[in-house]
């Protein structure tokens, strides 16, 4: 075969591959729908990003840059397209972002033809970026904020001692993008989200507090703060409003997921949970929701976990971890972009409705084996009773 056929060949089963019907997945939990193949892997990345097409530079064809990952994707409708900046993540280890479109949110995704150049603005240089939350906010801006991770100094001869804090940039375009100040904490950061909306006159954030890179430590769940000046953001009286408990599905770490959607009963929120088993911790996903006159103020707390890894979803870099950090709301239905072990991205689609049923009708995790025996107790009877 020529090198010109065998490109064509490439990019024959390139096209294939991103213009693949996706299939909604029959049966579910009626809640959300699920789909049956992922809709970014790394294989969708574009061959421009990978292959050196010169034969006198490249004449065995191969991969000059290799890809690893496709996972975590802020998500948006942008000019009318459902819209992700996926966290590609390179044979090297690097995490960048990316965007990739698709006309109806399920399938033909397609990444643009660069990734995006995400600038240090006036902070020091980080060594990988991930996990960006896009918020559209009231004030005109798109902005996006994501974990930046450098070695921490403080140990020279630990090659694995790292520090998380949480880079702001904003853009119009999702193409130029304005670096601001990384948000000033006296700890570490991960998982921060921008509220859209004003609150109390200053830019709200849902923050992280981590004691480590890893362990959260003393920071107890998911947090809030106000800020007056999102250029030069810090956290100042930072307080928990979902906290972390025992024997619960976030007993070791949680996070808020992407920024809430508002509807006429209350924000809906989508958020991550983590246990710690035997064979390593378990991400999972969860919802809650907060009052419209008040986005700290919980006011349904469904209990136990919303979305979890199943079948192929288990295997992957990262086993038994389903995470996210982007959805889009468009006219009542609701994408939700999910990875799964820190491998690739897919989408659960349900509706606005079908949320707020889940949040304010989920019984509360009673948090001991005879409440939750109670409630199923509960549930029988109340079925038996419909049918004398
Ligand atoms: O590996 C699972 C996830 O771990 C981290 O999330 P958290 O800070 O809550 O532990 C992040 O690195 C995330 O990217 C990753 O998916």
């Amino acid at each position: 075969m020529s090198y010109k056929d065998k490109i064509q060949t490439l990019r024959a089963a390139h096209e294939a591959l991103l213009s693949r019907p996706n299939e909604p997945l029959e049966g579910g939990n009626g809640i959300y729908t699920k789909y049956q193949y992922p809709i970014l892997t790394a294989e969708h990345t574009p061959l421009e990003w990978r292959y050196d097409f010169n034969e006198q530079d490249n004449p065995f064809l191969m991969q000059r840059i290799m890809m690893n990952a496709v996972l975590n994707a802020g998500a948006i409708l942008f000019e009318g397209k459902y819209t992700v900046v996926a966290r590609v993540e390179g044979a090297d280890r690097k995490s960048f972002f990316a965007v990739a479109q698709s006309p109806n949110g399920i399938d033909n995704w397609r990444f643009w033809p660069e990734p995006v150049t995400m600038p240090d603005g006036n902070n020091p240089p980080a060594t990988n970026v991930y996990d960006m939350r896009l918020t559209r906010h009231e004030d005109g801006w798109i902005y996006g904020i994501f974990c930046v991770e450098r070695h921490d100094e403080t140990k020279p001869y630990d090659t694995s001692a790292a520090t998380a804090a949480a880079g702001i940039a904003r853009t119009k375009d999702l193409i130029h993008w304005e670096r601001l100040d990384d948000l000033k904490s006296l700890c570490q950061q991960r998982n921060v989200v921008l509220h859209p909306e004003f609150v109390d006159g200053q830019y709200a954030l849902y923050t992280r507090p981590q004691d480590g890179f890893i362990d959260t430590g003393k920071g107890g769940g998911i947090g809030w703060t106000l800020t007056p000046d999102i250029t030069h953001a810090e956290v100042r009286n930072e307080r928990i409003i979902y906290p972390r408990a025992y024997h619960t599905v976030y007993e070791v770490k949680n996070g808020e997921g992407p920024a809430p959607i508002k509807t006429a009963k209350g924000w809906l929120h989508l958020a991550h949970g983590v246990r710690a088993t035997a064979s390593g911790l378990r991400y999972v996903l969860y919802m809650y929701m907060t009052a419209l006159d008040d986005p700290t103020r919980v006011i349904a707390r469904p209990g136990g976990w919303f979305l979890v890894p199943e079948g192929s979803e288990y295997i992957g870099d990262v086993m038994n971890v389903a995470f996210s950090n982007g959805w889009i709301e468009r006219d009542g239905k609701v994408y939700i972009y999910y990875a799964s072990a820190d491998t690739r991205l897919h989408v659960a689609t349900t509706t606005v409705d079908r949320l707020l049923d889940y949040c304010l009708n989920t019984p509360e995790d009673g948090l001991t084996t005879s409440a939750s025996v109670e409630k199923i107790n509960a549930l029988v009877a109340k079925n038996a009773s419909m049918s004398k």
